[in-house]
């Protein structure tokens, strides 16, 4: 295998956790590189459930990790993750987990400053996870964000915390809610900064090191394509771009390194938060997905919304995103379903539209147009090859294949890893 990029195709959820895991096992290093604890990964190995937010799942397969500087970091999110991951037996030091010198870090306020923004929206809200995503991205652009390597330089510390707060605390104070000091700031960072400082390095460098030493890189992306800055449901996306050209900027190879790009569709559809979803289903079969699928978000444990698979969605995300193939999760979820729909096209106003509108407006009225395949009744779960899926499961894989132009390379049917077949 060659590099690998993965990245969701949906709104996140997809299953992307598994996918990664099962091809770290194929890889040396795995990166992550936009995102933050937002994301959420729970990893099955054996008897042990791992949920990684911020963490390269690749760590959990002895493989060495990097946070790449795309990625916003929360340090007291990754230290009690580390935390958590050794007290369940895994190591991890800087020599298995490389942290770009100059990610950007999450601070408190940040935390602070996008809960405050969701209440004051109120039924406008984006449904953000509230851990700072958001304000730490627009800090970055805005150049006033704290980057790891200046946890140890007091000095620049000092300008940068002065910088920050005028901004934050401005906005907090504008949106009624409590502000910070610059001491609790100053003292939080520095608690951390002797825990965090060991792993900052040249990602870039060593990247290139391993690019050179013939070394497989494996990157993992985090959310999906449908809550890409650019190319998701704006404004009810996150904060960073997910597509898979992104692996190269975010952790600073080449865009030649982003090498096959898989994308991660779930069978159906989900959303956490809030924001267009032409498929999303509010009867029982909405009900039955969600229950069955285990619909709850890793980070929030907030219930996720329920549809049909999108294919104009999905076809889009494979076209914007670069993907090459397509790994399909939890077609077991659909075992059982009398019929099956697909959304092949949508309705706005009263007439038929062949792609997905931009305007937020439009984007909430769109109608979806289905069609409607038989189910099937015999299991998928648990299947490992070809031959033991039920036929009617084979050809709705086959028309998502055609629907959304991108071959299913690898189709999984449950959250055990071996329980992984490889299409082509
Ligand atoms: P934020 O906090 O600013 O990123 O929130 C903005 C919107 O993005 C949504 N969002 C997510 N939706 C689904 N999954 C997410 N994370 C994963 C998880 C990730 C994954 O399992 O929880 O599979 O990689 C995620 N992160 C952000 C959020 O709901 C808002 O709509
Ligand atoms: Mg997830």
């Amino acid at each position: 295998m060659s590099n690998v990029t993965v990245i969701g195709t949906q709104w996140g959820d997809e299953g992307k956790g598994k996918i990664v895991d099962w091809l770290a096992s194929r890889a040396d290093i795995v990166v992550r590189f936009q995102g933050g604890h937002n994301a959420g990964h729970t990893l099955v190995v054996g008897d042990q459930v791992y949920k990684l937010s911020l963490l390269p799942s690749g760590l959990v397969r002895g493989k060495t990790g990097v946070i790449g500087n795309g990625v916003v970091v929360d340090p007291e999110a990754l230290l009690t993750e580390i935390d958590r991951v050794t007290a369940q037996g895994l190591t991890v030091t800087p020599e298995t987990l490389w942290i770009a010198e100059n990610a950007p870090l999450i601070l408190p306020i940040h935390a602070a400053t996008d809960r405050a923004r969701e209440a004051a929206r109120g039924e406008r809200k984006i449904g953000t996870t509230g851990r700072g995503i958001g304000p730490a991205y627009e800090d970055k652009v805005a150049r006033r964000a704290i980057r790891l390597c200046d946890l140890a330089e007091p000095e620049t510390l000092d300008w940068k915390l002065d910088e920050l707060l005028l901004h934050h605390n401005t906005l907090l104070a504008g949106l009624g809610a409590d502000t910070f000091t610059k001491q609790a700031l100053l003292d939080h960072l520095n608690r951390l900064a002797p825990r965090v400082l060991p792993f900052a390095c040249s990602v870039w460098e060593r990247l290139d090191e391993a690019r050179r030493a013939g070394r497989r890189i494996l990157f993992e992306g985090a959310q999906a394509v449908m809550l890409d800055v650019d190319h998701g449901t704006y404004p009810f996306v996150t904060s960073s771009n997910t597509i898979a050209a992104v692996a190269a900027s975010g952790s600073g190879v080449g865009p030649s390194s982003i090498g096959f790009v898989l994308g991660i569709a779930k069978a159906y559809a989900t959303r956490v938060g809030e924001g267009p979803f032409p498929s999303e289903l509010h009867d029982e079969t909405g009900r039955t997905l969600g229950q069955r699928g285990h619909e709850f978000g890793t980070v929030t444990g907030r219930p996720r919304r329920c549809g049909w698979f999108d294919a104009m969605l999905a076809r889009r995300a494979v076209k914007v995103g670069g993907v090459n193939g397509i790994a399909l999760t939890k077609l077991d979820v659909l075992d059982g379903l009398d019929e099956v729909k697909i959304c092949t096209s949508y309705t706005l106003d009263g007439k038929s539209i062949t792609s997905f509108p931009a305007s937020p407006a439009a984007q909430a009225r769109v109608k979806p147009v289905y069609e409607t395949m038989p189910g099937w009744s015999e299991t998928t779960q648990g299947a490992r090859s070809w031959a033991d899926l039920p036929a009617q499961a084979i050809k709705y894989v086959r028309r998502i294949e055609e629907l959304i132009e991108a071959p299913v390379t690898l189709l999984s049917t449950s959250p055990e890893r071996d329980d992984t077949i490889l299409m082509r």
